[in-house]
C-alpha cells in the first residue's frame, strides 16, 4: 500500500500505524568549542573594508558558556557578516530546511534595526542578491538596556547540487552605518527531503 502523509508529520504503514518523518539532518551546535564546522564570510564591507570579526566568546550565551559574537563596523551601510556550513546531502535533492537559533542583539525599538540573513543554497552565497534575508535584528525592548536573546526560527528550501552540496548561512546584514555585535547560539537545522 502506498503511505499516506499525515498533516501531523507522519506517514501510515499499513496497518494504519503512525510511523513520523524523521529529518534527514538533525544538526545542534552551541558553539562550546569555537565555530566548529561553521566558517565565516562576509561581503559588501565599502572602500576602505570596514573591519568584523567572527569569534566563539564567552561574554553572551544562551546555552552553555560560549557562543558566536559576529561584529561589524558597516562603514558601507551594506556590510553581511555571516556563519556558514556546507552539508554532505544527497545529490540535487530539494530539502525543506528548518534553521533555529538564538540571537542576542542590543538593537531596541523599532527604528534603525539590522536585517537577519538565514538562507540554504547548492553553492556558498557570494554576493547580496545570492542572500536569503529574513526579518529584523529588533530584541523587543522599548529602550536600551543592553543584550536580549531572541528565538529565530525560519524554514527555507534548498536543492543541493550535482555533488549534493547544501550551504547555511546565518547572520546580520548592516542597513545602517554604525558598528555593532550580535552573539549567536543554539543553532538547530533539521532537513527534510521535499517531495
Ligand atoms: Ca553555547
Amino acid at each position: 500500500m502506498v503511505p499516506v502523509v499525515l498533516l501531523l508529520g507522519g506517514v501510515c504503514d499499513h496497518s494504519g500505524k503512525i510511523i513520523p518523518i524523521v529529518p534527514e539532518f538533525d544538526i545542534t551546535d552551541s558553539f562550546e568549542s569555537g565555530l566548529g564546522q561553521w566558517t565565516a564570510q562576509a561581503i559588501d564591507l565599502g572602500e576602505p573594508a570596514g573591519t568584523w570579526s567572527i569569534q566563539g566568546t564567552t561574554e553572551e550565551a544562551s546555552a552553555g558558556m560560549h557562543s558566536v559574537q559576529l561584529t561589524l563596523d558597516n562603514v558601507s551601510s551594506a556590510g553581511k557578516v555571516w556563519i556558514e556550513r556546507e552539508l554532505d546531502a544527497a545529490p540535487t535533492q530539494a530539502y525543506d530546511v528548518d534553521i533555529s537559533f538564538d540571537l542576542a542583539s542590543a538593537d531596541f525599538g523599532t527604528l534603525d534595526l539590522w536585517t537577519v540573513i538565514a538562507g540554504a543554497y547548492p553553492a556558498p552565497p557570494r554576493a547580496a542578491d545570492e542572500l536569503t534575508f529574513q526579518d529584523d535584528t529588533g530584541n523587543g525592548a522599548s529602550t536600551d538596556d543592553g543584550y536580549h536573546w531572541v528565538s529565530k526560527s525560519y524554514t527555507v528550501h534548498a536543492r543541493s547540487d550535482e555533488e549534493g552540496h547544501l550551504s547555511v548561512t546565518i547572520g546580520v546584514w548592516g542597513t545602517s552605518e554604525t558598528a555593532r555585535s550580535y552573539y549567536l547560539d543554539n543553532v538547530r537545522l533539521q532537513l527534510t527531503r521535499a517531495g
